[in-house]
């Protein structure tokens, strides 16, 4: 490996997944500048590269979840329009031969501190292994889930079967063929692991909290045929999906619920279903995540639909209840493929801990809350990340005076324009804490926000500026735009990792930015037009 070295550059990038990748190539290709990578995994591909757990795809179609570079998709080819995990590590790989990539990565590196050397101007970051970079511009790409969330269940150690983390399943996969399986969680990683190892297991049981709200996926193969005729609309997509509320290739209705009769809606509902995906969220109703009315509208259809596929009238009280678990769509919906029927089968089971968690692992199960003892061979994780801002709070992160990011978020977290943090000069950071993020796909939301750092870095370059730095006072603005807009959603009444309420003791907010893709173009473009308003410049920007 030829970065084992200590490292000075014009810019270092922390992660190597579709941000870093992005950043890399565009600054390094297209402004010339030093670039390297520091990654913890030991291949490009963020999530990608953790997430190989048996069923792990994508939630978004083709050509929506890749690169807008032509010179990779007029040369690249699918083979379904929701990729699994390993079409996704053959199009990193692809991309890497293409771009010429991983010459500029360092992998095998974790960040576990970051300084800003004030007599420099630089930022210093040392990996666990004792090498040192020094940076001009730092960037974190570290993804949404870079940390991992465990229960704290007692005698975890004592368990003497298999038991994996989701993101940390085994690379040669696990033989569960005869074996007693248990699955934790259903959020979209829960619901992929249970349906898969479903149909391959001697059982698979779920462990259920919160019931998931999925939607049919309606996965299909597409040929490359097909891909051909379409990419001459692909520089068009690309640039539509930019103009949606989450970067997707649709977007809400004009009307409201209530301006359509109840045949009108139920047509139109059944028109979102049918076409798949997150069509019946993101394409559907405008008022749907803002009105209780509208949104018992959604939740009726969806109960419907849902409870009709599931046989065994136990399980089906379980997995889509009569009582509405919280305001449909105000955490990330699953996209399943027969996730019900394969749970309808006599050799699986769910069960539903809302009111009776695990307490214990023994050495051959688990036990609830209620004293039931159930025996397995396997025990998966789904129990997803301390999301948003846990990576960032795990690489010993400090500001200019020496606080520690966690110091710095633990009465709330607080960035401009979820990209740069005061106090964290030259410092920029996307895909996490209030950015688009979870309200929209990687792919998208990584070129949203790539593109602004890429220009505010080329600004500060050609205007001669070495430094610059988010105000509070900025901050302040974007924290209270966020809880305005946020306020009048029903995100806010719901328990999920959007509102950081899936880790015990983090603080409850809404930690993206709901607003959508536009108003963040439009918001955050502003700020570049205007000379870095809501920013220190060194020396003082110059006036437009
Ligand atoms: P998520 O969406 O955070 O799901 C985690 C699941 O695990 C969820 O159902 C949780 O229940 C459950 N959970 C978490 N902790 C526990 C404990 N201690 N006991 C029982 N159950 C628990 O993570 P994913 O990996 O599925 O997906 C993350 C995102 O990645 C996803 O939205 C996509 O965008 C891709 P809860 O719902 O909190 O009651």
């Amino acid at each position: 490996d030829s970065y084992k070295d200590n490292l000075d550059v014009d810019v270092l990038i922390v992660g190597a997944g579709f941000a870093g990748v992005y950043l890399l190539h565009r600054l390094r290709d297209e402004q010339g500048l030093n670039v390297k990578v520091y990654e913890a995994g030991t291949e490009l591909g963020g999530i990608w590269h953790w997430n190989c757990y048996p069923g792990a795809r994508v939630d978004t179609p083709i050509p929506c979840y890749e690169y807008s570079f032509p010179s990779i998709w007029k040369e690249w080819t699918w083979t379904e329009k929701y990729p699994d995990w390993k079409a996704l590590r053959d199009y990193f790989k692809f991309v890497d031969k293409k771009l010429d990539i991983s010459k500029d990565v360092a992998f095998d590196s974790r960040v576990i501190s970051a300084e800003y050397d004030q007599k420099a101007n630089k930022w210093v970051c040392k990996t666990e292994d004792g090498r040192t970079a020094r940076c001009t511009y730092l960037i974190n790409a570290l993804g949404f889930a870079a940390k991992r969330s465990f229960p704290d269940w007692k005698g975890m150690e004592n368990f003497k079967g298999e038991i994996h983390h989701s993101s940390f399943w085994p690379e040669n996969g696990v033989d569960v063929k005869g074996k007693k399986v248990a699955v934790i969680g259903t959020g979209a990683t829960g619901i992929q692991l249970s349906q898969a190892l479903g149909q391959e297991a001697a059982s698979t049981t779920v462990f259920q909290r919160t019931p998931n709200l999925c939607l049919p996926m309606r996965q299909r193969k597409i040929s490359a045929e097909e891909q051909n005729n379409d990419k001459k609309n692909y520089p068009e997509f690309f640039r539509h999906r930019m103009t949606t509320f989450a970067g997707f290739p649709y977007d809400f209705s004009d009307k409201n619920t209530f301006d359509d009769t109840p045949e009108e809606r139920e047509k139109f509902f059944e028109g979102l279903w049918e076409r798949g995906g997150f069509e019946f969220w993101l394409a559907t109703y405008k008022d749907m995540l803002f009105d209780w009315d509208a949104n018992e509208e959604t939740w009726q259809f969806w109960l419907k639909k849902t409870r009709q596929r599931i046989k065994d009238p136990r399980k089906r009280d379980i997995l889509a209840p009569m009582e509405k678990p919280h305001a449909w769509g105000t955490k990330r919906p699953s996209l399943e493929q027969n996730f019900y029927e394969v749970m309808d089968q006599p050799n699986n089971d769910v069960v539903d801990i809302k009111n009776n968690n695990v307490v214990e692992v023994k050495e051959n199960g688990l036990v609830t809350a209620d004293g039931k003892f159930r025996e397995f061979d396997i025990i998966a994780l789904a129990t997803g990340f301390d999301a948003v801002t846990g990576g960032m709070k795990n690489m010993g992160l400090r500001d200019i005076n020496g606080v520690d990011i966690n110091d710095k978020w633990a009465e709330g977290t607080k960035t401009y324009l979820g990209m740069t943090l005061s106090g964290h000069p030259n410092h920029f950071f996307l895909y996490g804490a209030q950015g688009p993020t979870a309200f929209s796909n990687g792919p998208s939301c990584v070129e949203l926000q790539g593109e602004w750092i890429i220009d505010a870095i080329a600004k500060l370059r050609k205007e001669n500026i070495t430094y610059l730095d988010a105000t509070k006072e900025g901050e302040d603005r974007w924290f209270n735009y966020i809880q305005e807009i946020n306020e009048k959603t029903l995100f806010p009444h719901t328990n999920s990792w959007y509102m950081g309420a899936n880790i015990p003791g983090k603080k409850r907010e809404q930690l993206n930015w709901p607003g959508g893709f536009p108003l963040y173009f439009e918001k955050t473009r502003e700020v570049l037009n205007n000379d870095f308003q809501g920013f220190v410049t060194q020396p003082p920007a110059a006036k437009a």
